[in-house]
């Protein structure tokens, strides 16, 4: 197990790295001290501590708000409820052959396959290459809210809202998410509660829980402007890169495992380190919120760091409820 001088040392070294990247300076000593952490971590947990099965994560359906709340959303636990938004009208519409039929005109930004800059492509073009599986490239789907405020307004916050007991003042950031079988998303960590919800598709997510960070190479960056995620060094390339060799301590982390199936919700306490396997094509939408109390009370420092987001949340999606 880690002890606290472990956690103490690690969080030395994440401020020192910091410190070092905000100012150009400092970095080779820097990176010393990691190889020195991670050598006596590798050292003490070699080899009994290796290689861990991903324990499933927890499943229930009809689940009432008081028992959400007491027995996962209080204790920072990832839960799957399952088929809790299959019979919402927007699972009608949120699916692949709707959303061709009546968005398919639209366009949307493409990162180019050279990466210099970007492309546009239709929907109908992007979808049906994921479903047969001939584009791979990460899109960012939230002009699709702009584009079909029908769609962003199907996602009604209530069912949500009534189970982790929120007002109707506490925002919810929403983001569409649609990829091809064997996509796989950046490993992070976000800064807030959130429920992602499965439309259509399966998914597995792989999860870590926050106190397991000192094995996971953290970047010591506050989040950029348009984002609400914390990044590690590793699982950048939208590839599994959980490379043993280049990041040792990985091994000794354990991980959890969520299958999503259509309808399935996803609770993801906040900071919970997460990357999301596409097992089909599949349509979803995470829906944060920023509950500063939770925050805190997980990571003071990664709140800290995260404090310009939470009040860019509050300032930009506090407005009307649902992003
Ligand atoms: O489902 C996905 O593609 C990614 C979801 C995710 O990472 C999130 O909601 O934070």
């Amino acid at each position: 197990m880690l002890t606290l001088k472990d956690r103490f040392l690690f969080y030395s070294l994440f401020l020192a790295e910091f410190f070092a990247l905000k100012l150009s300076t400092g970095r080779g000593a820097q990176q010393r001290m990691w190889k020195t952490f991670e050598a006596a971590l590798v050292k003490k947990f070699s080899p009994a501590g290796k290689n861990k099965l991903p324990i499933p994560v927890e499943r229930v359906s009809n689940i009432s708000p008081q028992d959400f709340s007491n027995e996962f959303l209080k204790k920072f636990k990832p839960v799957v409820l399952e088929n809790f938004c299959g019979s919402w009208p927007a699972a009608e519409k949120w699916n692949f052959e709707y959303l061709m039929k009546h968005y398919g005109h639209l366009q949307i930004p493409v990162t180019k396959h050279d990466k210099m800059g970007e492309e546009l492509l239709s929907l109908e073009y992007l979808l049906s290459s994921y479903l047969n599986a001939s584009e791979h490239r990460q899109v960012h789907f939230l002009p699709l809210f702009d584009a079909a405020p029908e769609l962003k307004s199907l996602l009604d916050s209530g069912p949500l809202r009534k189970l982790a007991n929120l007002s109707e003042q506490m925002p919810f950031v929403s983001k569409p998410y649609i990829g091809p079988a064997h996509y796989c998303s950046n490993f992070h960590s976000d800064i807030g509660n959130n429920f992602l919800l499965n439309f259509c598709g399966e998914k597995t997510a792989l999860l870590y829980p926050f106190s397991e960070t000192p094995f996971l190479y953290p970047i010591a960056k506050i989040p950029l402007r348009h984002s609400f995620s914390f990044y590690a060094k590793f699982g950048r390339s939208s590839e599994p890169d959980f490379n043993a060799e280049k990041f040792p301590l990985v091994q000794f982390a354990t991980p959890l495992e969520a299958k999503l199936f259509p309808g399935d919700v996803l609770f993801l306490p906040v900071f919970f380190w997460h990357q999301i396997h596409y097992d089909a094509p599949a349509i979803g939408v995470g829906n944060w919120w920023p509950d500063v109390k939770s925050n805190f009370s997980v990571s003071p420092l990664f709140s800290l760091f995260g404090s310009s987001q939470l009040a860019r949340a509050y300032h930009l999606f506090g407005r009307n409820g649902m992003s």
